[in-house]
């Protein structure tokens, strides 16, 4: 069993993933609309991702005995300016991820709930590769001057991306 708090607080963490995947949707749809489907390819595979790490949270719950609740999911802002501001969007929101996930993190710590911990602990290594990869984006688009050449380049580049399932090992 995990605590009441616990549950609640990985209940709220598998709609912020899910909120993740509707977000990054919205970035693929945006990169679609702009025939930049390198682009549109990257972010809808991250978009499954998300999905995935919600599922795992999902998953958890259910093998430690508490309950997964599907709370509502928010529209996200899918106003976008550039591939640049989108970049920047994704930067910022996997910094906000990672707050969350440290404050799991602090909380399974606090309670002494050593399984969540080791749970949460893909968590924490994934958001280093997230957090990596949207700041990957910017500095390369920045050294390419923010050109539409660079973005081409890059476009192309992205759409090599193929999506691999998370495998973690849950408890
Ligand atoms: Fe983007 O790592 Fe989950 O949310």
């Amino acid at each position: 069993m995990i605590s009441k708090k616990m549950e609640s607080m990985l209940n709220e963490q598998m709609k912020n993933e899910f909120f993740s995947a509707y977000f990054y949707l919205a970035m693929a749809a945006w990169f679609s609309s702009k025939n930049l489907n390198g682009f549109a390819n990257w972010y809808r595979i991250q978009a499954q991702e998300e999905r995935d790490h919600a599922t795992m949270i999902m998953d958890y719950t259910l093998r430690v005995g508490a309950n997964a609740e599907f709370l509502t999911i928010e529209a996200p802002d899918a106003n976008f300016a550039s591939p640049m501001d989108i970049f920047e969007k994704t930067l910022e929101h996997e910094q906000k991820v990672t707050a969350m996930i440290n404050d799991l993190m602090g909380a399974a710590i606090d309670e002494r709930d050593f399984k969540t911990q080791q749970f949460l602990q893909w968590y924490v290594s994934e958001q280093v590769e997230e957090e990596e990869n949207a700041t990957g984006l910017i500095e390369k688009l920045r050294i390419a001057g923010n050109s539409e050449a660079g973005i081409l380049y890059m476009d192309a580049e992205a759409a090599t991306r193929v999506y691999t399932p998370a495998v973690q090992a849950t408890t």
